[in-house]
């Protein structure tokens, strides 16, 4: 099948959001600091599922400001805004009926990927997620959890069937147009499967473009590995995802921010091979955006305008 892609190939740069109950650690649990990415958090620190569940008694987002977020992704020269819907937590960022474990059953209780899709149509900006389509700390027929569940007993259809596929139905029905799809992490899903998650996602959004961590060599573009700029130019579509620190999440602790000349140059060199460079912020547990990260986007949009008229 052959999906509209031009805008995909123009765009360049865009903006990942990693955001889940985690942010609310920011990379502490139990006066313990985790150094790295903090969204894995719950596997490093080994928290048992209905522990970790207690986070969602606490989410309440209140400075989350979707169009401020999408105003910061315009300001920095991005095209489209990309956010974890569920990542391996198996926490949804939007009112699921496959799952109570969504924003819906929290003091917050609204739907964060609706009010994030409006904010980005409004602004011309394509909206995409995130999704992590088999790993699932959270359901003992998800995968990874071997600290609280016996990865041989895991019935990964099942898990499919009750909560992958009816949650990305969801995600592409109720949201609008969806412009891509960041699966993650294919893990053990047979061919069959992938073929399913792919058939569901073009039936409803036939242009959506999805990306290569789907499995089976499926996807429509290429999602390098994290932090990875090729030496080389690569062919068709593809993107590089890049953290702003040394973590996806939210961490209290990292300060190690690339500067605004290092974001352009990764930028520049992304560019000139022939891809996307899919950019990261963490926003924090109250849903507020890192002030580094703003004021480093902002900087880095000002110089990409001004190299546009040189
Ligand atoms: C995955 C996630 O585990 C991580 O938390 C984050 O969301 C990142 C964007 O994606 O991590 C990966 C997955 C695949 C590769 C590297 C990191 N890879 O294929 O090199």
């Amino acid at each position: 099948t052959h999906k509209e892609h031009q805008w995909y190939k123009e765009a360049k740069f865009a903006m990942f959001i990693h955001w889940g109950l985690y942010a609310q650690l920011a990379g502490e649990y139990q006066g313990q600091h985790y150094w790295g990415i903090n969204e894995w958090i719950m596997r490093r620190a080994k928290i048992e599922s209905k522990d970790y569940a207690k986070l969602a008694d606490t989410f309440n987002p209140v400075n989350f400001d979707a169009d401020a977020i999408a105003q910061l992704a315009v300001d920095a020269g991005m095209k489209y805004v990309v956010i974890t819907a569920k990542h391996h937590e198996g926490f949804a960022l939007f009112d699921s009926k496959a799952s109570d474990f969504n924003i819906s059953n929290t003091p917050y209780k609204k739907d964060l990927i609706k009010q994030l899709a409006k904010a980005c149509k409004k602004k011309g900006l394509r909206f995409g997620f995130y999704y992590s389509q088999m790993l699932d700390w959270s359901e003992k027929n998800g995968f990874g959890n071997d600290w609280e569940f016996n990865p041989d007993e895991a019935d990964v259809q099942k898990y499919m069937n009750e909560k992958a596929l009816p949650q990305v139905k969801e995600l592409v029905t109720n949201y609008g147009d969806i412009g891509c799809i960041f699966f993650d992490t294919p893990g053990p899903i047979k061919h069959e499967q992938v073929l399913e998650l792919k058939a569901l996602v073009e039936k409803y959004q036939p242009n959506c473009l999805i990306n290569s961590r789907i499995g089976q060599g499926l996807g429509d573009f290429k999602t390098l590995g994290d932090n990875e700029i090729p030496e080389e130019p690569v062919d068709g579509l593809w993107e590089s995802c890049d953290t702003h620190n040394n973590t996806w999440a939210y961490s209290k602790l990292d300060f190690n921010w690339k500067t605004p000349k290092e974001v352009a140059h990764r930028l520049i060199d992304v560019i000139s091979k022939g891809g996307n460079y899919l950019f990261n912020i963490g926003p924090k547990g109250d849903g507020s955006v890192p002030e580094v990260s703003a004021m480093i986007l902002r900087e880095t949009g000002t110089w990409i305008s001004k190299y546009k008229e040189a």
